[in-house]
């Protein structure tokens, strides 16, 4: 296990429905830690760049749309595998697939209503968290919480 960084967004589904402090909770309560975050608005450009993938595909034009429609709370979050972790507490993209106690599992119905994104990859974390933060957003600290939640044989 190592420590890994990944980007977390809470889509505007996510702030219109309150429950950016839920879900963030979550991986406070798991001992994540958020070493940067950021309320903003998606222009269209940026979410051509960050859903590029998804070009041409028949909901690209629904997902842009959905993205960009209101503001979006935009996180890095620190953890020991936090990007599989992070995925893992996610759910399924199709939140009818994703299981009860996920988030989306918990909170969504419908596509592209799914409340949140976290990367996938250490790949597209580095690629995420480059397209929304500069090296000086991200803030690491000790949170002193830690020493009852990890052993120091770091087992
Ligand atoms: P994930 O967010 O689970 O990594 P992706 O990257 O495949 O899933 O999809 C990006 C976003 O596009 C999803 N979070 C969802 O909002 C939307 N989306 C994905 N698949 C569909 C679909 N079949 N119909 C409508 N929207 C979709």
């Amino acid at each position: 296990m190592k420590t890994e960084r990944t980007f977390v967004m809470i889509k505007p589904d996510g702030v219109q429905r309150g429950l950016v402090g839920e879900v963030l909770g979550r991986f406070e309560k798991r001992s994540m830690k958020i070493v940067a975050m950021k309320l903003i608005t998606i222009s269209s450009e940026l979410a051509e760049k960050h859903y590029a993938e998804h070009i041409g595909k028949d909901f690209y034009p629904s997902l842009l749309e959905y993205i960009t429609a209101g503001p979006v709370v935009v996180t890095v979050i620190e953890g020991l595998d936090a990007i599989q972790q992070v995925r893992k507490m996610v759910g399924a993209t199709q939140p009818s697939k994703a299981d009860v106690g996920t988030i989306r599992g918990d909170f969504a119905q419908d596509l592209p209503m799914n409340i949140i994104h976290a990367s996938d990859s250490p790949a597209s974390a580095e690629r995420e968290i480059g397209l929304y933060f500069t090296e000086n957003d991200i803030h690491p600290y000790d949170l002193d919480s830690h020493k009852w939640v990890f052993s120091a044989s770091g087992e």
